[in-house]
């Protein structure tokens, strides 16, 4: 006889829950959630998102099938999900500051630090090996997890939303009372059948400030994005040239967009991030537009080396920043940095399409008065007096 518990032994399954969560705060994350694998609700939705084509570009949304409600089927033997939540908003976020001033570079805050993939992913694994080295002292077999964070095929906002991790907000992003929705989330898919924790409840009442604050409109109604508008999409994940009505809307933001959460009233209370790794580096904080227009390909590498920016490459880099610098006021250096580059044989013709779309605007305004943005300015006055320390 021995005394090793069965596998489904009830008490060790909740002091199992309890250590998960008292062991992922000690790796950094805020919050921890237990969820089962059932997203059947979220099908539908996610197939007419599809439908509806608001995915644009991104194939890999698609591609997958119905993969992504079935955990089961990204990673067989998964009946449990543990869904974290890890806080990025960095000290001297500055956005008023930087949002303010049309000459500047605005970059969204998750962006600034270090890449979270491989952070957030290094830390669930540690998470992982705990819960098996723990299943190996009851001689138990181990938990087969697998960590994700954003890249895989799985709907991470609906199963955070199971966990309890938060609420979704209009804007589709999780949000939570204490914690505002300044974090990204991660997961480990395992086969133990650990307890389940509760969703909270929405808490976004009569609120649309996300859905009217959006500068494209890209909240097409409440809870749905359609990424072909958003502006992270716009900078980030299109190869192609940004379509041309869009770009005056775009301003200063030259890579991804934070503007439906900075007037999100549950972000007053927010946390700073607790890593190091997501404060904003030096060459990215409040730099000029004409500073970053400058960077040759080995410096934007080398600058943006260890950054998630790196990924979007010196291309659409340069595309944005061109895009930007035509949104901002005349100015005689930006149209003799716009001209050089035109005329230096290293920029692509989707640069240059982009270069000639920015002098225009630019040769424009030195004729005609430009109009203040009066959305621009209504977020402006938002974020200085409900975000006091990070405007
Ligand atoms: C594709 C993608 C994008 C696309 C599309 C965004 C979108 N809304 O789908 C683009 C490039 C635009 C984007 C932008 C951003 N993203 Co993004 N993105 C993703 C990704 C890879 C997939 C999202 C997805 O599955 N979309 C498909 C739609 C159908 O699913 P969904 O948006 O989750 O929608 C669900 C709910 O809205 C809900 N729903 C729909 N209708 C209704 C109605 C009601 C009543 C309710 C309650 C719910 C509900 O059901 C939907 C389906 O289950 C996830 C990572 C992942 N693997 O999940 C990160 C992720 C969602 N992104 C993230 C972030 C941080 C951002 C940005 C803030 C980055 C930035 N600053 O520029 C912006 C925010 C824009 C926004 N308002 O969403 C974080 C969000 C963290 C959080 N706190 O929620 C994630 C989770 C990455 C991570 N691991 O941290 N993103
Ligand atoms: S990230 Fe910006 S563009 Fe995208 S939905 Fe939010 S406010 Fe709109
Ligand atoms: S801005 Fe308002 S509606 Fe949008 S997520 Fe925040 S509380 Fe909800």
């Amino acid at each position: 006889m021995t005394n090793t518990p069965s596998p489904f032994d009830a008490s060790l399954l909740n002091q199992l829950a309890r250590d998960i969560k008292q062991w992922g705060q000690e790796l950094g994350f805020a919050k921890v959630g237990i969820c089962d694998i059932d997203l059947a609700a979220e099908e539908p939705i996610l197939q007419q998102w599809l439908d509806k084509g608001y995915h644009g570009e991104m194939g890999y949304m698609a591609s997958h099938g119905m993969m992504r409600a079935r955990p089961a089927e990204l990673h067989p033997g998964t009946v449990r999900v543990i869904s974290v939540r890890m806080d990025y908003l960095p000290p001297q976020a500055r956005f008023a500051t930087n949002l303010k001033d049309p000459k500047m570079a605005y970059i969204s805050r998750y962006a600034g630090g270090r890449d979270y993939h491989k952070l957030l992913r290094n830390r669930l694994k540690q998470l992982g090996e705990r819960i098996n080295q723990a299943l190996a002292a009851f001689s138990l077999p181990d938990s087969g997890y697998r960590p994700f964070v954003d890249s895989a095929p799985i709907l991470e906002r609906p199963l955070a939303e199971k966990a309890g991790i938060g609420w979704t907000g209009k804007h589709s992003l999780i949000l939570a009372e204490e914690a505002g929705s300044w974090f990204f989330l991660g997961e480990l898919l395992i086969n133990l059948p650990l307890p389940v924790d509760v969703a909270v409840t929405e808490q976004c009442g009569n609120c649309v400030a996300c859905i009217t604050s959006c500068p494209t409109g890209a909240i097409v109604e409440p809870y749905v994005v359609d990424a072909r508008r958003c502006i992270s999409y716009l900078t980030i994940e299109l190869q192609g040239a940004i379509p041309e009505e869009l770009r005056p809307l775009l301003g200063n933001r030259i890579y991804g967009c934070d503007d439906c959460q900075l007037v999100c009233p549950v972000n007053r209370a927010a946390p700073l991030t607790a890593e190091q790794d997501f404060h904003i580096r030096p060459q990215l904080q409040q730099m000029s537009l004409l500073t970053l227009f400058a960077w040759n390909e080995a410096t934007f590498l080398k600058q943006t080396e260890g950054s998630a920016i790196r990924r979007i490459g010196h291309e659409r880099w340069q595309r944005n920043i061109a895009v930007a610098l035509g949104n901002a006021p005349f100015d005689d250096q930006i149209v003799a940095a716009l001209t050089t580059a035109k005329v230096s044989a290293s920029a692509s013709t989707l640069v240059l399409e982009h270069i000639e779309w920015a002098l225009q605007q630019q040769l424009h305004k030195q004729q005609t008065q430009s109009h203040d943005n009066r959305k621009q300015q209504r977020l402006l006055r938002i974020i200085e007096k409900g975000l006091p320390r990070d405007a």
